[in-house]
């Protein structure tokens, strides 16, 4: 190869572990803050386990809590576990994992605990500001589960633990994991990883016999509604790539519910969050002609029973995204946020400084977590307290931590009464793949856990992880690949890239390759045009779902021309090879599921009913490598905590597959 364009053939770097962990995000950070104890332990008992975390960014700011948060959305306190099981099988419409919800409930407070001794600072109530969560004190809720901080610098402080408990000599930054490698007599299990380094002219390939997949959701499968200068703003981090969901259905594993997805409701343009707004200043949204849509459109929710899973007004993410996208289809948007009707009235009994404080915590709410959005503010010359601002339904991203649920399908714990075989097979927080484990947005079926969830789980299948090794410590993982195949497979874009640069004069233009950006715009393009995104306002059917197979078909045979013409591009071939597997799952799964179980995220025109009859299930999928084919089936859920008063009649159905 060429030296010419900074590639030679790449160092290959070959290194041999018992864990690795994949990521650095929230999820990564909570295993490498459990695990060392555990280690301690198997020593102890006469196993010795070598840990690794491998992440494609500086963990320091990696992952979607990069630019910080304002809120951590899941702590219990008070609350009940069982409760926090029912809240989140009502938000995704009566289908949920309950043994993975009610496990995250019960530890979910211990990393909340933690995150403020390492100097995360919590809002407290009056009265309480020099007492611990720990010790009691009362935190400043904005709703039933979440607490305000002041989060900006929240991922540092969470990698700066998870870095001290692993050692920096444990922790490589700037490595993009490609793909996972079966083991050579166990197709059935995982034994490797391949991926290379987004700086240097390297590769590496790990051999281990447990992994921590924990590469978040997919951001940029959809076009964004962000054009020009401005498209690499999304709501979610737009460096996670899909590629939890790929590398897992590439080892076997099987996914669930991924035709789930999530499309937040946003401030337009700056993806500012509106939890806040909505929860802890009391603010109201209103259509065009300043009418609450929420209460005006409800009896809409009867005509395809959507109702069923609403308890009066207090209903799940999707179900209010329906009834704004209503008001916007029939031509009554924008729709607005009324934020200087909700500051007059906590202003009301406020003193002058009192009220200062306010607005400034109406500007700390963005600059916490998504800078951008005051920027829309300064640059359009909005004063919240005058002016209100609009909110916008995004293009859809595809996560399990937060308002949405694909993902994984894991094994659950094994002490939760009820609990059926099929949801518990083995390790906690294992996929069907044996050693291959995933927490966050990688496990499927149990959304709602957000950043604090999101790293307790990570700490839970650290646990299990390290029982896995234990109990396997004479196996040796054999790769069923060559590495010489590895490099091949992995470099292959930049070969492409050298082979055919000369061919004509403008170096983007070439009938040889593809570059990987117009890879990912015939993605979104697609995506958006047939698979419920914006354009179509999130509608779709049988037929549109037909000509984005055969285009997604399309597509992912000319992912063999991606080209790479430096190691930027060669991290964006791949990113998008990602963003294609799930692309394509996601679209397998609406084209499964006959019904519109998630009215508001994406609808199913055909079938525009919840038909609980047929489909109170979860969906599950499986990919062939070889074939490049999706396995689809239904799979029973099952009803662990039992139904509060206060649920609706549909909520305490049990499931059915019809
Ligand atoms: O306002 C590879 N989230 C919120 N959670 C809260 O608790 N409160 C909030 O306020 C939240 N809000 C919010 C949130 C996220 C975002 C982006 C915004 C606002 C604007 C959700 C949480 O952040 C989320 O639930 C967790 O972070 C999920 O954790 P995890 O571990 O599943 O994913 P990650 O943190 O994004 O980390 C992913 C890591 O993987 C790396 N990576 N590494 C190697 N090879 C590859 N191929 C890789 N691909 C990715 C990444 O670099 C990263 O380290 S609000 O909206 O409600
Ligand atoms: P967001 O900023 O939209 O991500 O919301 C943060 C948290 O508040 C999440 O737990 C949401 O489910 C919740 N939330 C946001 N808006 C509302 C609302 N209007 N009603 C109830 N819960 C909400």
């Amino acid at each position: 190869m060429s030296e010419e364009y900074g590639f030679g053939n790449p160092e290959v770097i070959e290194e041999e572990i018992d864990i690795l962990i994949i990521g650095g995000g929230m999820a990564a950070c909570g295993c490498a803050f459990e695990i060392m104890p555990w280690l301690e332990k198997a020593k102890d008992r006469g196993v010795d386990i070598k840990v690794k975390l491998v992440d494609k960014a500086a963990m320091d700011r990696s992952g979607a809590v990069a630019q910080g948060l304002s809120a951590i959305n899941t702590y219990l306190g008070d609350n009940d576990p069982a409760d926090y099981v029912r809240y989140v099988r009502g938000y995704l419409m009566g289908i949920t994992r309950e043994d993975l919800v009610y496990d995250t409930g019960r530890h979910v407070d211990d990393s909340v605990h933690n995150f403020e001794k390492w100097g995360l600072p919590i809002w407290k109530r009056p009265g309480d500001e020099d007492k611990a969560l720990s010790e009691g004190g009362k935190p400043m809720r904005s709703g039933r589960w979440q607490i305000m901080i002041n989060g900006e610098s929240y991922k540092w402080i969470v990698a700066e633990a998870a870095k001290k408990a692993l050692g920096t000599e444990n922790i490589q930054e700037r490595v993009f994991i490609v793909r996972l490698v079966n083991d050579k007599n166990d197709p059935n299990r995982v034994a490797g990883a391949a991926g290379f380094s987004v700086r240097e002219n390297k590769l590496y390939i790990y051999k281990f016999k447990a992994c921590l997949l924990v590469c978040g959701g997919a951001v940029n499968v959809f076009r964004p509604r962000s054009v020009g200068e401005g498209q690499g703003r999304a709501w979610y981090p737009v460096w996670n790539s899909g590629s939890t969901y790929a590398m897992a259905a590439e080892a076997g594993a099987e996914l669930t519910l991924m035709e789930n997805r999530f499309v937040p409701a946003r401030f337009k343009d700056g993806y500012g969050p509106v939890g806040a707004w909505f929860l802890l200043f009391k603010a109201k949204a209103m259509n065009a002609f300043g009418e609450d849509y929420q209460e005006k459109n409800y009896e809409d929710l009867k005509k395809f029973g959507y109702d069923s899973y609403a308890v009066g007004f207090k209903m799940g993410t999707c179900l209010r995204n329906h009834l704004m996208m209503k008001e916007m289809k029939e031509g009554r948007g924008p729709i607005f946020m009324d934020t200087p009707t909700a500051m007059a009235k906590l202003a009301e009994n406020m003193t002058p400084k009192e009220v200062k404080h306010l607005e400034a915590e109406a500007w700390e709410d963005f600059l916490d977590m998504t800078i951008g959005q005051c920027g829309v503010w300064a640059g359009e010359n909005i004063e919240p307290d005058k002016q209100m601002s609009e909110l916008m339904p995004t293009e859809p991203y595809l996560l399990g931590s937060h308002a949405g649920c694909a993902g994984i399908w894991c094994s659950g714990p094994d002490d939760i009464p009820g609990t059926p075989d099929h949801y518990h097979w083995g390790y906690n927080r294992m996929s069907t793949v044996k050693g291959l484990f995933t927490g966050g947005d990688g496990v499927g079926a149990s959304g709602h856990k957000f950043s604090s969830g999101s790293h307790a789980e990570g700490r839970m299948a650290a646990k299990s992880m390290v029982k896995f090794v234990i109990d396997n410590k004479d196996w040796l993982p054999e790769l069923e690949c060559s590495v010489e195949d590895l490099v091949e497979e992995i470099y292959q874009p930049v070969k492409t890239f050298l082979e055919h640069k000369d061919y004509t004069t403008a170096i983007d233009i070439n009938p040889h390759y593809i570059t990987p950006k117009m890879y990912q715009y015939r993605l979104q393009k697609l995506m958006d045009e047939y698979v419920a995104g914006v354009t179509t306002m999130y509608q779709t059917n049988a037929v549109m779902l037909e000509v984005a197979e055969r285009k997604l078909g399309m597509l992912k045979e000319d992912g063999a021309k991606l080209r790479a013409k430096d190691l930027h591009e060669l991290l964006r071939a791949w990113e998008n090879y990602h963003r294609m597997l799930t692309a394509e799952a996601h679209m397998k799964h609406i084209q499964f599921r006959e019904e519109s179980r998630y009215p508001g995220y994406y609808y199913r025109a055909d079938f525009l009913r919840i038909d609980d009859e047929n489909w109170k299930c979860f969906v599950n999928s499986s990919y062939d490598r070889e074939t490049g084919k999706w396995t689809l089936k239904k799979v029973p859920y099952a009803q662990l905590i039992k139904p509060a008063d206060d649920e609706s009649e549909a909520m305490s159905r049990p499931g059915s597959i019809g």
